[in-house]
């Protein structure tokens, strides 16, 4: 729930502000880019106030044809002792995961949080939280009806975008928010498949990497758990997510828990997990990291060979449950 406090705050400090930062979680999916692009252009279009948008890590080439992408700056171009008013970090989940940008968040004089991340880790002096929310997007969307700031087409396809990756086509969607939205997103003009369509453009060697994990994927405890790997030579070919991987893991017949391992580099593993239905946050916390209920992750400083043991070790007692 927005409170009036909240929105009265938040006016009052953009409205006090020279120079605004807006971020996200280090290398940026759907749901951080567009949250963080829309809210940029309601507050230029409602406040008549340039914002800097920064980011850290890679940005996946499916995203390159969102709007307005061009605007996310690499941290590393902003001069150094650029000043900050207001810094507004966006879908971060915890501290860590904010990276380069931090720097931006630590001297700015007034810091504003919007999140729907369970592993929600406090970091604001306003704080915008809804867990409820599918996608950041989402609070952003309902903070500018209960503002009401004019939006435009652009931002209804930047809405758009992030509801789509984040509920990953409406089926992570955890009321009908994301539907109503999406609705009168529709009515007011934004064409759901051709933002799809414009979301597939993958470059070929990602989707045959892909493929190929899914193809020498592990099975484990009577099949429910699917395991695939890309290892660090394939990485540098995947968008740094191998989001594809999941999803085929997920239509197959039997399958409770997803996982999938990548060799970053040689001692450092990202790790997706997924579940159909089943939590997978607890295991995901367990190996340091966080994320949602059904869809978590982390990255260890450790060989492949060791992680894939420290995984399958956490799910054989969740599985015996
Ligand atoms: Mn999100």
């Amino acid at each position: 729930m927005i409170t009036q406090e909240q929105l009265d705050i938040f006016d009052e400090k953009i409205r006090g502000a020279n120079s605004i930062f807006l971020f996200a979680h280090k290398n940026p999916d759907g749901d951080a880019m567009c949250s963080v692009l829309s809210l940029a252009r309601l507050i230029e279009l409602n406040y008549g106030k340039d914002v800097t948008c920064v980011y850290d890590g890679n940005i996946p080439d499916n995203l390159d044809d969102a709007p307005l992408r061009k605007r996310l700056r690499f941290f590393e171009k902003i001069e150094e002792d650029t000043p900050v008013d207001v810094a507004i970090v966006m879908d971060y989940g915890i501290a860590r995961n904010i990276g380069g940008p931090m720097k931006f968040m630590e001297r700015a004089k007034f810091v504003i949080e919007i999140d729907h991340h369970q592993s929600h880790e406090k970091v604001g002096d306003l704080c915008i939280y809804d867990a409820d929310a599918a996608a950041t997007a989402e609070i952003v969307y309902e903070f500018m009806r209960r503002a009401g700031w004019e939006m435009d087409f652009v931002i209804g396809r930047l809405f758009m975008t992030a509801i789509i990756t984040d509920t990953g086509c409406f089926k992570y969607e955890k009321n009908g928010n994301a539907l109503r939205i999406a609705a009168d997103l529709v009515d007011s003009g934004v064409e759901i498949q051709r933002i799809i369509s414009g979301l597939n453009n993958k470059p070929r060697k990602t989707i045959v990497t892909e493929a190929a994990s899914v193809s020498a994927t592990e099975f484990y405890f009577k099949n429910r758990l699917a395991l695939a790997i890309i290892d660090n030579k394939q990485y540098k070919n995947i968008d740094g997510r191998g989001e594809t991987v999941l999803n085929l893991l997920a239509q197959m017949h039997g399958v409770e828990y997803m996982v999938l391992l990548k060799e970053q580099k040689p001692d450092q593993i990202g790790i997706s997990l997924r579940g159909r239905g089943r939590p997978v946050n607890m295991i995901a916390a367990a190996l340091g990291g966080g994320g949602h209920e059904f869809a978590a992750g982390a990255v260890v400083h450790d060989s492949l060979e060791n992680v894939k043991k420290k995984v399958l070790d956490l799910f054989a007692k969740e599985v015996r449950k």
